[in-house]
């Protein structure tokens, strides 16, 4: 097969996030009132602000937007977790960044699927949040190795899909009909299934060690919990979900608003108790499947992440059981130590900014290999522009509290593990790439591309 037929992995991954978005809206029709009240809530916010909608467009962010999403999945063994990273390498999806939610009592570590080049993001950055369950933060020895006994019997893909896989690696790509065949395979790794393949007894004995665990454990699949549109506005589609009939996570994750958005902020509406059926003629409810938005920001430097988490856990202190209104509002106040204009941000080194000539200008020659003096000369004269990079990962804090009010908020009792990256490495069968590596580097590419000193 010649490679010109082969469909590009950005392609593939459209039209996997599309499939994943149909299926979704399907399976959870809240969901599908979710995305329509944040089309909405970013339409008006377009309208009323205009320099936002021409910075989205310069930053090639505009046409993404309505397809934009991530979702998430949980996954029992090394096994399952190696051969999502091979089905995902297929649409341009990597492993980035290394999630240890042991910390918050989740006994699950975890990484990003996501895409990495500049076009590819623009193209559609569909990501999803992928966690392995750590079946040794289980201290009921007899429990562990009933549950390891029962993931070994299970096989999470279907039969196609792993040769689709393996015609990807050996030809390097997969032709129109092959792509569509793999997504539509695909995607039944991550559906909703009434059954479980347990019995109603076995489910209580490890939803009692662990929600979570019963969760990955006792059903055929990886069912995907969550998608996420993202959001211009989130304070506004907050306050409007309970007209639209959705009940709200008690306070917004993240940063509080500001001026310039940083990092992520998040919020869902509750999962859903859906009744389930166990073998043995058992019935029950489990609750999974939830609905999330979130407003991206600037990718924050080590330093400026330093000063985030510091400021977080300062607000987090004295924030405990308060309403969103009066979290907010301690956010805010706690965050005026974290400077709010681009210009300071970015002299501070506290963002990643992507450089780029303005329509139309020239450098001056002089200005080939000059220091951050001349930089900011050149960017004060309005020849070169700097942009905040928008940052395209998660935030463990926030993700522990996006697990903690799905999972009903109860007192974890499993033990607090160690961060475990190795271990999380050795069962994916590959590194995860550090997320800063990967904003410095285009900060850095877009100043020698402009024949700047890197900074
Ligand atoms: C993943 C929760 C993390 C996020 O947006 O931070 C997450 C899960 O519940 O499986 O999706
Ligand atoms: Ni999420």
């Amino acid at each position: 097969m010649s490679s010109s037929s082969f469909v590009s992995s950005d392609d593939i991954r459209d039209r996997f996030s599309r499939a994943m978005s149909d299926m979704y809206r399907a399976e959870v029709p809240q969901y599908g009132t979710l995305l329509a009240l944040v089309e909405t809530v970013n339409h008006e916010t377009l309208v009323a602000r205009p320099a936002l909608a021409a910075r989205l467009t310069a930053r090639g962010e505009m046409a993404r937007l309505g397809v934009e999403r991530h979702g998430a999945i949980r996954v029992g063994t090394a096994q399952e977790l190696a051969t999502l990273r091979r089905l995902f390498a297929v649409m341009g999806m990597f492993p980035v960044g290394y999630y240890d939610l042991s910390e918050a009592g989740v006994p699950v570590h975890s990484t990003a699927f996501r895409p990495v080049e500049d076009a590819a993001l623009s193209r559609n950055p569909f990501r999803l949040f992928t966690s392995l369950l750590r079946l040794e933060l289980i201290e009921d020895e007899t429990l562990r190795a009933k549950a390891a006994a029962i993931l070994e019997r299970r096989d999470i893909f279907t039969p196609a899909v792993r040769e689709l896989i393996a015609t990807f690696e050996a030809e390097g790509g997969l032709d129109d009909a092959q792509a569509d065949r793999f997504v539509a395979e695909a995607i039944e790794t991550f559906r909703w299934h009434h059954d479980a393949t347990v019995d109603l007894a076995t489910y209580e004995e490890l939803h009692a060690a662990h929600r979570l665990i019963a969760d990955v454990v006792c059903f055929r699949g990886p069912h995907i919990n969550h998608l996420t549109p993202r959001t211009l506005d989130i304070d506004e589609v907050q306050r409007r979900m309970p007209e639209a009939g959705m009940s709200p996570k008690a306070v917004i994750e993240g940063p509080p608003r500001r001026d310039c958005p940083i990092l992520l902020r998040q919020t869902s509406f509750k999962a859903l108790e859906e009744t389930t059926r166990f073998s043995g003629a058992g019935e029950g409810t489990h609750s999974a499947r939830f609905g999330e938005i979130e407003q991206r920001g600037a990718a924050l430097t080590p330093s400026g992440r330093e000063r985030y988490d510091q400021l977080l856990n300062e607000a987090r202190r004295a924030a405990e059981g308060l309403d969103n209104a009066a979290h907010q509002a301690r956010l805010g106040e706690v965050f005026t130590a974290f400077p709010d204009d681009e210009t300071t941000l970015r002299r501070e080194g506290l963002a990643y900014f992507d450089y780029r000539l303005a329509d139309g200008a020239e450098l001056p020659p002089a200005s080939l290999a000059g220091g951050a003096v001349e930089l900011e000369a050149l960017i004060a004269e309005g020849r070169v522009i700097a942009e905040p990079i928008t940052y395209e990962d998660f935030l463990p804090v926030s993700a522990a509290g996006i697990f903690q009010s799905n999972l009903g908020g109860e007192e974890s009792s499993v033990g607090h593990g160690n961060a475990n990256r190795q271990a999380f490495e050795a069962a994916l069968g590959a590194p995860v790439t550090d997320e800063l590596a990967l904003y410095a580097e285009r900060q850095a590419a877009s100043l020698v591309a402009l024949g700047l000193e890197p900074r």
